[in-house]
């Protein structure tokens, strides 16, 4: 996205005890509110809301206590008039359902629809949007020995076979977010490999992006992952570069300053 344009900013709304840089902080239904609301008035285009963690070894959580963290939450904002896309980030179909009941438009889907086959149907039928992310192996265990023989060609392979899938169940193809999923089963090199390529991946369509404060970076700097604000925007600088349609991250204001003016600075296409 070059010339003016800047990729959609989704604010990360982690409503568990236990994610991996924000863990615990806004798991009562008040603070989670309270954080929304600060994500939008730090210029977030779309609040992503999760109540599971999928951060590496995280455990699983069952169907009822996702939907009892998530669907009040986003009730809740419905309620206080915020009237931005909200988009619920769930591998569960019926963690799905009760937030589109409660007024979520987007289900943003880490295991790109593979974790449950009820999921896709599920979109299609409510005209939902999808993210479809790429992740080898399950959030358990996926760190432990990541393999690919060529990481970007199967990852543009299997994103665009998901798309087909969720085509297939009808969803409708431009209402779907690719994502390669950095960091879900991939080593350092893999997770550059997937930087240098971006372009591979925006040219098949549209893209959404999830960098922020991911261990790669503390991998490259040596921080832990409430001081990795400046890698976070230097992989939010790339991917404005790439085109990619929208970023996932923590620290809204920071990243909507950055992309505001890269985009402004960054020659339009001839
Ligand atoms: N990353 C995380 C969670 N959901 N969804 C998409 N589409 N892409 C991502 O890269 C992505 C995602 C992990 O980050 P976070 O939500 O901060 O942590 P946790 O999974 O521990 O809740």
């Amino acid at each position: 996205m070059t010339g003016g344009q800047r990729p959609q900013i989704w604010g990360v709304l982690n409503v568990t005890p236990d994610s991996f840089s924000d863990g615990g902080r806004f798991l009562g239904p008040e603070q989670a509110l309270e954080q929304a609301l600060r994500l939008i008035q730090e210029g977030a285009d779309v609040l992503d809301v999760g109540g599971e963690s999928t951060r590496p070894g995280a455990a699983a959580v069952d169907e009822a206590e996702e939907i009892r963290r998530t669907a009040p939450v986003i009730e809740a904002l419905r309620r206080a008039r915020v009237s931005l896309p909200i988009s619920i980030d769930t591998r569960k179909a019926a963690v799905a359902r009760a937030a589109l009941d409660a007024g979520a438009s987007i289900v943003n889907d880490v295991s790109g629809g593979t974790h449950d086959p009820s999921l896709l149907p599920l979109v299609g039928q409510r005209g939902a949007g999808l993210v479809l992310m790429h992740m080898q192996g399950h959030p358990a265990t996926m760190q432990r020995a990541p393999v690919y023989a060529d990481v970007v060609t199967e990852v543009v392979a299997h994103l665009e076979a998901r798309r087909g899938a969720a085509e297939a169940a009808g969803v409708s193809r431009a209402r779907i977010w690719i994502d390669p999923g950095i960091g879900f089963g991939k080593s350092l090199e893999h997770n550059l490999a997937l930087f240098h390529a971006l372009e591979r991946f925006t040219a098949a369509g549209p893209v959404l992006l999830g960098a922020s404060r991911k261990s790669f970076l503390g991998a490259l700097t040596g921080r832990g992952a409430p001081e990795r604000l400046l890698g976070s925007l230097a992989a939010a600088a790339r991917a404005l570069q790439a085109g990619v349609a929208a970023v996932r991250v923590h620290d809204v204001a920071a990243t909507r300053e950055l992309l505001e003016v890269l985009s402004r600075l960054t020659p339009p296409p001839r």
